[in-house]
């Protein structure tokens, strides 16, 4: 059975890239909620009902387990969702977010302690980032600051990565961020989004200051959770197939999902 991935969209792909480079040997099932896209200015109750849905839908597609790519609905349904015990989410299936592995690198990476956290709105607001961070650190991370850039989805979405535009947007952000702690060593893309703008971040944030962008980080953590759960391993396909469904229009998602993958892909 395939790994299921969800996205708000097609933010997703960029962990899916990550989840295929260093994991290929197994299936995939991509899921972008295109048609409902973008969850990052949603309450907690839309995020959560909307999550939940494609959660469920994946189960149905006999997905044993599935991981959810968006940082807006990791921050607002994944705790939630975890600990629901409805029919449809089974005992022997799992759920997994993007937050608490980009916590553990993080504190595995900061020397100083002063982390900063990019990310949408709904990610800011919930707080995840912070309160996951004190919780689980061990102590490492001393300050966490955070700034919402809720411009840089529709810059990316609109491909104006490279474009005196997105520059104009990132500098202010990141001028921002670095006001709220000088000190910052290490700084979380905390949205599917940014790594599609790392060579424009890279411009405004001092050398010495670590970039943790989530694909390849969910990629480590997830082969190191199918390690230590060989029962769960043992559940997923191994045909090295990835399938994409989207909620919206099949040609729009596949002429985004060039550009996100630098692959052509034919949507469902
Ligand atoms: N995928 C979302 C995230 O990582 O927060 C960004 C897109 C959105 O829904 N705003």
């Amino acid at each position: 059975f395939p790994i299921g991935v969800f996205d708000s969209g097609y933010g997703g792909l960029t962990v899916l890239k990550q989840l295929k480079k260093k994991l290929p040997q197994y299936d995939f099932l991509y899921l972008g909620d295109n048609a409902r896209t973008p969850y990052g200015s949603r309450s907690f109750r839309v995020v959560y009902e909307y999550t939940l849905q494609a959660v469920q839908y994946l189960f149905r597609q006999n997905c044993p387990l599935v991981i959810i790519a968006c940082n807006t609905a990791s921050a607002k349904a994944l705790r939630n969702i975890q600990q629901l015990d409805l029919p449809g989410l089974a005992p022997d299936r799992r759920v997994l977010g993007v937050i608490r592995p980009s916590v553990e690198k993080v504190s595995e990476i900061t020397r100083n302690g002063h982390v900063g956290v990019l990310g949408t709105t709904g990610t800011v607001i919930s707080e995840s980032y912070p309160i996951e961070l004190a919780k689980w650190s061990g102590g490492k991370v001393k300050s966490t600051v955070q700034e919402a850039c809720p411009l840089w989805v529709p810059l990316v979405e609109n491909n104006e990565i490279d474009s005196e535009g997105a520059a104009y947007f990132v500098e202010k952000n990141i001028r921002n961020i670095f006001q709220k702690d000088k000190d910052l060593d290490t700084l979380i893309l905390g949205c599917t989004h940014y790594p599609l703008l790392l060579s424009q971040i890279r411009k405004f944030v001092p050398p010495d200051v670590q970039i943790l962008e989530q694909g390849g980080i969910i990629a480590e953590k997830l082969g190191d959770y199918l390690n230590r759960h060989p029962e769960m391993e043992k559940k997923l396909s191994k045909g090295g197939n990835v399938d994409f469904q989207t909620t919206e229009s099949s040609e729009t998602f596949n002429e985004m999902a060039a550009l996100f993958l630098n692959q052509n892909v034919d949507a469902k």
